[in-house]
């Protein structure tokens, strides 16, 4: 399915029902009580969180939502029946704004965010009743619904994300640590959106995210931009790719990190190693000068992704 990350959703909730003015009225009962009835609440939009969604998809083909009023009050206390609240699945990660305000974020499976209430049903007659008042006139409204627009960003949880310029063999590693089944070929922008794969591990089940290649100038919208790298801001370890087979390989790594101060400085104070990779394609010189822990790979034939998976689940 495709992979949308941002949608805008239009909600409305449904009114509460209007209290009931009603009296008793039966034969040989010459004054009859009040019994006029509470309306129902109106239906809520609710937005809950399935870890089977991967995208917000549905949302952008379906961006309307309306929740059913609640029914009035009747004679005899008979209470006006509350509007359904209306569920709207979304993928485990997503950020919700309304009016550029965070809302709140879902990161569990059934967590729920009401997006917007329903009204409150009124109160009938039958409960303004008091010792001096034995026929009140008195009821409520049911208070309104809410009518709102409500923005929806998903960032991917993931514990690790692999980061690198086009072409670097981010999803042939992906592909080499764990069950996913990435697409994978010998020209720049083969992944157009995040992939993801789990790492297990006996402790816990680790999922790594492969992003779209980043090249120099990203952050003006070069490529396809650093629209994606919104989806690492919430890993704990990125995984810096640099194909060690072209000319000049610390370049790659340079103009990796001046993108990402450019997007978003705090993503340099994540913690990060590097894999140089396609090792198989030449006799190397490590470089020295680095403070990150450094992985030589080759992500296609497997040379040293063994050492590079241990690590990993040792350090989460
Ligand atoms: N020789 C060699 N080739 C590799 C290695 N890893 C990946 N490749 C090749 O490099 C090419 C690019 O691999 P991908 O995994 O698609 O690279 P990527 O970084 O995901 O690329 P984009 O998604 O376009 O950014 C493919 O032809 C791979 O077979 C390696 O370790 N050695
Ligand atoms: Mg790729």
């Amino acid at each position: 399915m495709k992979f949308i990350d941002e949608a805008t959703i239009f909600v409305q909730s449904g009114a509460g029902g209007n209290g009931c003015i009603s009296f008793r009225r039966e034969k040989y009962v010459p004054r009859g009580g009040p019994d006029g009835g509470d309306g129902g609440n109106g239906g809520s939009i609710v937005l809950i969180g399935n870890t089977k969604l991967t995208t917000l998809y549905d949302l952008k083909l379906h961006p309307h939502y309306r929740a059913r009023r609640g029914e009035h009050g009747k004679g005899k206390n008979m209470h006006g029946r509350s509007g359904k609240d209306v569920f709207i699945q979304v993928p485990l990660g997503v950020v919700v704004y309304s009016n550029s305000d965070v809302i709140g974020d879902i990161l569990d499976n059934g967590q729920k965010i009401i997006v917007a209430r329903g009204g409150a049903g009124g109160r009938g007659n039958a409960r303004f009743v008091t010792s001096t008042n034995r026929a009140p006139r008195q009821v409520e409204e049911g208070t309104p619904g809410v009518t709102k627009e409500v923005k929806i960003v998903l960032k991917i949880i993931s514990d690790i994300g692999i980061v690198g310029l086009p072409n670097a063999g981010k999803s042939t590693l992906l592909r080499a640590m764990t069950n996913a089944r990435p697409k994978i070929d010998n020209y720049p922008f083969t992944t157009l959106s995040p992939n993801l794969g789990v790492l297990r591990n006996n402790r816990k089940n680790i999922v790594i995210a492969d992003m779209p290649g980043i090249i120099e100038g990203a952050h003006q919208g070069k490529g396809i931009g650093l629209q994606f790298l919104r989806h690492i801001e919430r890993t704990n370890l990125l995984i810096l790719v640099v194909d060690i087979s072209v000319p000049k390989p610390m370049d790659q790594y340079k103009s990796l990190l001046n993108e990402f101060r450019q997007y978003n400085p705090q993503l340099l104070s994540k913690p990060r190693i590097i894999v140089f990779n396609k090792i198989d394609l030449l006799n190397l010189i490590p470089p020295s000068e680095l403070k990150e822990k450094i992985f030589f790979v080759s992500a296609l034939k497997g040379i040293g992704v063994d050492r590079l998976m241990d690590y990993l689940k040792n350090e989460n």
